[in-house]
């Protein structure tokens, strides 16, 4: 049956909420580029509407790494709550479907992004830079999607845990990534990995914002993407995510 896109949002926030996974739209209603990103600006005031605040921004298939685990080839965007945020008490994977982990860059953003920024001028736009922790979740059967699918998805979002923030100079690119689960390393990568130099992510986000008309606040946190594939999260695992000079970043499923 074809749905509006309000039912959409409707449906992939309560799969979220309740933790049931659902068919992917685009088996049943085509969406659009636009219409996806619709679907996720509705889905988004939902949570608004309950009383969560937005916090940021995240980028998503910056790296191969990415694309080719998940077979989408193109960079999309999703939103942020302060719901999202990985507390002290853990990660608990009953409260998701199907949830991964994977390590990210953040940036901290100083003056909103609402133009197109380039190389030249991105340390004007930003004031820190961390390692971090990203959990996502698609709400989809089998972790499957579209490109429509996952961005109406909100880009599988779901948690996020953000180190120690260092100035906005500090380099950035080259950084050694590692994910240990268990005193394992389960991933290796560099932040070279993120579309050459993990900076660019904000020059692609401010093309982002230019194209579907919307901007960064200044005091968003904003994830570049991953520059490894996700893992999946089960019950008792300790997380570690390593950043080089950056430090790292901990947590656990309970
Ligand atoms: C979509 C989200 C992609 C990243 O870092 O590339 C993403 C997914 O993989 O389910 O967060
Ligand atoms: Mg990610």
């Amino acid at each position: 049956m074809k749905q509006t896109l309000a039912q959409i949002a409707e449906l992939l926030d309560t799969a979220a909420s309740t933790a049931k996974a659902v068919d992917q739209i685009s088996k049943t209603t085509p969406i659009t580029l636009q219409e996806s990103y619709e679907i996720q600006a509705l889905s988004i005031d939902k949570r608004l509407g309950r009383g969560e605040k937005m916090t940021g921004y995240k980028l998503g298939f910056t790296s191969k790494a990415k694309m080719e685990q998940m077979g989408v080839h193109d960079v999309i965007w999703g939103r942020l709550t302060d719901q999202m945020e990985i507390t002290d008490d853990g990660i608990s994977v009953e409260k998701g479907i199907h949830p991964r982990i994977e390590p990210e860059i953040a940036f901290r953003v100083k003056k909103t992004i609402d133009r197109l920024i380039t190389n030249e001028n991105v340390l004007e736009y930003i004031d820190g830079i961390a390692g971090a922790l990203e959990m996502i979740d698609s709400r989809y059967e089998n972790f499957k999607f579209s490109l429509e699918d996952v961005i109406a998805d909100n880009c599988s979002s779901s948690g996020y845990l953000i180190g120690p923030w260092h100035s906005a100079d500090t380099q950035s690119n080259y950084v050694a990534i590692n994910l240990i689960i268990n005193g394992e390393t389960v991933q290796t990568g560099s932040s070279h990995a993120i579309l050459g130099n993990p900076l660019e992510s904000i020059a692609e986000a401010s093309k982002m914002m230019v194209k579907y008309n919307h901007s960064i606040p200044a005091g968003s946190i904003i994830l570049a993407g991953a520059a490894t594939s996700a893992v999946y999260l089960k019950s008792g695992d300790q997380i570690e995510g390593t950043f080089g000079h950056l430090g790292s970043v901990t947590t656990h499923v309970k």
